[in-house]
């Protein structure tokens, strides 16, 4: 048995469990019903000539159907609980950024650091993996998380985790993305939170600019702030002061919540969704940021509160 390493582990393991048992107990059911109808109606117990006219059982027929239901139900609504758990992370999860390769795992924090198919993450505290791919399709499956999350090039998908095991725990890629697919390794590192905090001070030391700051820096070099302040006041676009998590109103009337899905999507299609009273000015940077370049802009949008 694999060990149950976040807090997630132990629930995904119960309904599995759960559907295990039932399985197997209804396999021994249907074999054994199949068994005593051999032998209880077997031709030689009967007339050899004559085959009996069945009617049908209604009562029987309605029951086996009616708790059949039940019993779905009961597993999709156990599914949805936890679904519902492994969906929405915490407010107050450390971020890691992630990029999927052929073939290898790249992971930044927010300080800058960048570690290549090593994800370090102190335990019992929620992780929240905000990825994303350079090339084609990969997933990022954690066995001992009992998680695992596609990466799709030109959006993010996140997935969320607390680790309650220090270690090391095997990362793989789920989807197959190649040659070197099967080589595509990495491992998480989980760690006491004062080692954690340790590590991640003598890493802010070495390196020089974090993604914000580069995002930042960004922002004067790719000319953002010719239409945009971060102040909090309009010019030939609206200030983006505060503009992540909040809900903004469209010009086709549509609310929409700024998350980082948004904020890339403002960037590589302007026009797709318009902010309510600006015009559709705004030229498009696909091909002009590359993905890092996106991610610190991002960064540093959610640095402006
Ligand atoms: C020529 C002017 C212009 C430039 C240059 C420009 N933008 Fe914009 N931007 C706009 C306008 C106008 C809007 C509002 C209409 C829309 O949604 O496209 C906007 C919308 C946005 C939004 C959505 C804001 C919201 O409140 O939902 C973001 C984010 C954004 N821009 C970021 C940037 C970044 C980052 C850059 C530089 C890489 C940039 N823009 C460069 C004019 C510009
Ligand atoms: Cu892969």
């Amino acid at each position: 048995m694999l060990p149950q390493a976040s807090t997630i582990a132990p629930h995904i393991d119960s309904l599995y469990n759960f559907i295990f048992w039932i399985s197997l107990i209804s396999f021994v059911g249907v074999v054994a019903a199949m068994v005593y109808f051999i032998i209880r109606y077997h031709r030689s117990r009967w007339d050899p000539f004559k085959t009996p006219y069945i009617t049908g059982h209604s009562a029987m027929e309605t029951s086996v159907s009616v708790g059949l239901f039940i019993l779905v139900m009961v597993i999709f609504a156990w599914g949805w609980k936890d679904y519902k758990k492994i969906v929405s992370p915490p407010q107050n999860s450390l971020e890691i950024s992630v990029l999927g390769h052929q073939w290898f795992w790249e992971f930044e924090y927010a300080n800058g650091k960048k570690l290549t198919n090593e994800l370090v993450v102190p335990k019992g505290r929620p992780v929240k993996l905000i990825m994303s791919s350079a090339d084609v399709i990969h997933s990022f499956f954690v066995p001992n998380f009992r998680l695992k999350q596609d990466l799709v090039p030109g959006t993010y998908t996140t997935l969320w985790f607390q680790a309650t095991q220090t270690g090391e725990h095997p990362v793989f890629c789920a989807e197959y993305c190649g040659t070197g697919h099967s080589k595509m390794l990495a491992k998480v590192k989980v760690v006491e939170p004062t080692e954690y905090a340790r590590w991640e001070k003598e890493e802010k030391k070495e390196k020089g600019l974090n993604p914000a700051e580069v995002g930042k820096e960004l922002f004067t070099k790719k000319g953002c702030n010719v239409c945009h302040t971060v102040t909090g006041q309009a010019l030939i676009g609206p200030s983006l002061l505060g503009i992540f998590g909040k809900n903004e109103e469209l010009a086709d009337g549509k609310k929409i919540q700024v998350d980082e899905n948004y904020l890339r999507e403002s960037l590589m299609q302007p026009q797709a969704k318009l902010v309510k009273g600006f015009p559709p000015v705004m030229p498009t940077f696909q091909g002009t940021l590359t993905d890092e370049e996106v991610n610190a802009v991002i960064a540093y949008i959610k640095s402006l509160k």
